[in-house]
């Protein structure tokens, strides 16, 4: 049964970081990026890699930067798990990122004052649709970002993966991306627009239920009985 858990940002931090650490033999895969492919002297804004995995309920992603010294840092993830979603350069915050039509996942996270998260659902418009927690490392570089549960009520839509985009940006709504993971390249920077050009995909990891062990058991027996 699928229940939404509204948790708060301390109490998402400790289950997540706990969940990293169970989950490491479940699933996880690390897209790399470019270091330097920006336009701007921001190396908090440079994305080295972003680490997606799941534990078959939960939903990690863990953003890596160039050099995390500095409090201002933005940083957007856009999913597409289904058909329909947003407008093309139609997210929450209004940054200025073209090129991802579709969304129906956004979640944006901040560094200014402490740090937190938000995220959104697109359902005819985006409503913000979970409370969610962040964990920063500064001596790794990196932000980490978990939903509860996420997994577990897209795998009951009959999602078995999705398509996302990562992108790191400013305080102001216009803003583009600086820098975003993938084949983009240098991105035009302050005062311009940012456009991606692909996606990359995350299929989620599987875990067999107890009965499907059980029956694939007994399928290795039989086909072991019948070869003697
Ligand atoms: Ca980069
Ligand atoms: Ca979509």
């Amino acid at each position: 049964m699928y229940m939404m858990f509204r948790v708060t940002p301390l109490a998402a931090v400790m289950v997540g970081t706990a969940m990293m650490a169970a989950s490491s033999s479940l699933g996880a895969v690390v897209y790399d990026d470019s270091t330097g492919d920006i336009a701007t002297g921001n190396p908090n804004l440079d994305i080295t890699s972003v680490t997606v995995w799941d534990n078959g309920s939960d939903l990690g992603f863990t953003i890596t930067v160039d050099n995390l010294d500095a409090d201002w840092g933005k940083y957007m993830l856009f999913i597409d798990y289904q058909d329909g979603g947003s407008g093309d350069n139609d997210n929450p915050w209004a940054r200025n990122v073209s090129g991802l039509g579709g969304m129906d996942f956004f979640s944006g996270m901040w560094l200014d004052n402490g740090y937190n998260a938000t995220a959104y659902s697109y359902s005819g418009g985006w409503h913000e649709s979970y409370t969610t927690g962040i964990d920063v490392d500064w001596a790794s570089n990196s932000i980490t970002f978990v939903m509860m549960d996420v997994v577990t009520s897209w795998m009951d839509q009959g999602i078995t993966g999705f398509d996302f985009e990562v992108g790191t940006t400013g305080g102001g709504a216009g803003d583009p991306a600086i820098d975003l993971i993938g084949a983009e390249g240098v991105q035009p920077g302050w005062g311009n627009g940012s456009h991606s050009v692909d996606r990359l995909r995350y299929d989620f990891s599987t875990v067999p239920a107890p009965g499907a062990l059980a029956l694939l058991a007994l399928a290795g027996f039989a086909s072991r009985r019948r070869r003697r």
